[in-house]
C-alpha cells in the first residue's frame, strides 16, 4: 500500500508532485499554519512528514503516532524536532545544510552593513519627505570595511561570513564558538577564536550564527549587551530567543549599542513592541534564506530525504543529510 506523507505547509508545487510520485501526499495548499493538536491529527496515519522548521516534533505528538518513520525540515535549523525523542523511537530526523549557506550569508552581510550604514532608518525618513538638504552629518553610520568582525556560532554559516568579512572587506574576524575549528579552516575564513568576552568587547559588528537550543537561550541578554561597545552593531540570522529581545530593545533604545540588524524574533511572527518603535534597528521577517534558487534547493532537498528515508527512489534508505543516522538501518 501506497505510504502516507503530510507536507505540513505549502511548498512549491513542483516539489509536491514529485512527493505525489511515491506517497499518497496531504498537502497544505491554502498554507493554514497547524496548531500542535492540527499537526498531531493530521499526521495520524502517516509514514513521513515535510515540515518547515517551525512545527514542533516532541515526545507527545510522536506517542500519538507511533507510525511515523521520518520528520524532514525545509530548514538547516531543527530545534523544532525533539531529536532524543525521535531517536529513541527509531524516527529519522533530516535537515537541509549547505544548499543555503552562502544565500543566507549574504543576508547576515547585508544586514549587518544596513545596520552600521542606517538604510532602513534613512530609507524611512526620505519616504517621509524627511530629505530636504544635505548635512555633514546626515545619517552617518559605522564602517564596516576594516572593521573587526565578531561571529558567534562558527558553523556552515558563520565561516562563510567570515570569508565575506576577512577577504571582501578586509575586516579583522574574531569568532567564539564552542570548539575551536581546525587552524587550515581558520586560515580560509581570516579569522581567529576568541572567549566570548573577547568577542562581545572587541567586536565593531557581532553577528549571531549559532543554533539555538536550550543552552543559547538568552546567550546573549542585558549583561552580555553592556560588555559590547557603545558603537558596535549585532545582527542576529540565527534564531530567536538567542537573544533576549526586551533586553535588546532596552540597549538600543538607550543607545548602550548603536544598531541591530534582526531576522529572527522570540515569538516569532509577533515582534517585541518596543522594537517596532526604535530607529536603530533593521527588521527582516525571518527571510535570509530566501531567494528563489536557494528555498527551491531547500525543499528538492527535503524531498529527497523524505524519500530516501521511507525507502523510495534512487537513494532509497540513504537520506542524504539525516540528523540522527544511528536510526538508519534500525528495523
Ligand atoms: C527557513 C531557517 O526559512 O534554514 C533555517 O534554519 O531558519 C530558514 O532558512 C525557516 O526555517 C523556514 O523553513
Amino acid at each position: 500500500m501506497t505510504q502516507k506523507v503530510l507536507v505540513a505547509r505549502a511548498v512549491f508545487p513542483q516539489v509536491v508532485a514529485r512527493l505525489r510520485e511515491h506517497f499518497d501526499v496531504e498537502d497544505n495548499p491554502q498554507d493554514s499554519v497547524y496548531t500542535p493538536a492540527e499537526l498531531s491529527a493530521r499526521l495520524q496515519g502517516k509514514a513521513g512528514a515535510f515540515t518547515t522548521g517551525s512545527e514542533r516534533i516532541d515526545a507527545a505528538v510522536l506517542d500519538a503516532n507511533p507510525q511515523l518513520r521520518a520528520v524532514c525540515n525545509m530548514a538547516v535549523g531543527y530545534n523544532n524536532f525533539d531529536v532524543p525523542a525521535c531517536t529513541a523511537r527509531g524516527v529519522l530526523c533530516t535537515n537541509t545544510p549547505d544548499v543555503l549557506t552562502e544565500t543566507t550569508a549574504d543576508f547576515g552581510f547585508a544586514l549587518m552593513m544596513a545596520a552600521a550604514r542606517r538604510m532602513a532608518e534613512s530609507e524611512h525618513a526620505l519616504r517621509r519627505g524627511e530629505w530636504t538638504k544635505w548635512a555633514y552629518d546626515m545619517f552617518t553610520g559605522s564602517d564596516v570595511h576594516g572593521a573587526t568582525l565578531g561571529i558567534l556560532g562558527m558553523g556552515r554559516i558563520g565561516q562563510a561570513i567570515a570569508r565575506r568579512g576577512a577577504h571582501g572587506f578586509g575586516m579583522p574576524v574574531i569568532y567564539h564558538n564552542r570548539s575551536r575549528l581546525d587552524p587550515a579552516v581558520e586560515a580560509a575564513c581570516g579569522a581567529r577564536w576568541v572567549d566570548k568576552d573577547e568577542l562581545l568587547r572587541t567586536a565593531d559588528h557581532l553577528v549571531l550564527v549559532l543554533p539555538y537550543s536550550p543552552a543559547a537561550h538568552h546567550v546573549i541578554g542585558a549583561a552580555e549587551l553592556a560588555r559590547m561597545k557603545p558603537t558596535a552593531t549585532l545582527t542576529n540570522i540565527a534564531r530567536g530567543g538567542i537573544v533576549d529581545d526586551a533586553a535588546l530593545a532596552q540597549a538600543l533604545a538607550d543607545r548602550r549599542i548603536a544598531a541591530a540588524g534582526l531576522d529572527v524574533f522570540e515569538n516569532e511572527p509577533a515582534l517585541h513592541p518596543a522594537l517596532l518603535t526604535l530607529p536603530n534597528v533593521v527588521l527582516t521577517p525571518h527571510i535570509a534564506s530566501a531567494t528563489v534558487a536557494t528555498r527551491r534547493r531547500m525543499a528538492e532537498l527535503a524531498a529527497d530525504n523524505l524519500i530516501a528515508a521511507l525507502g523510495c527512489g534512487p537513494q532509497a534508505g540513504r537520506p542524504p543529510t539525516p540528523i540522527n543516522p544511528e536510526v538508519l538501518g534500525r528495523a
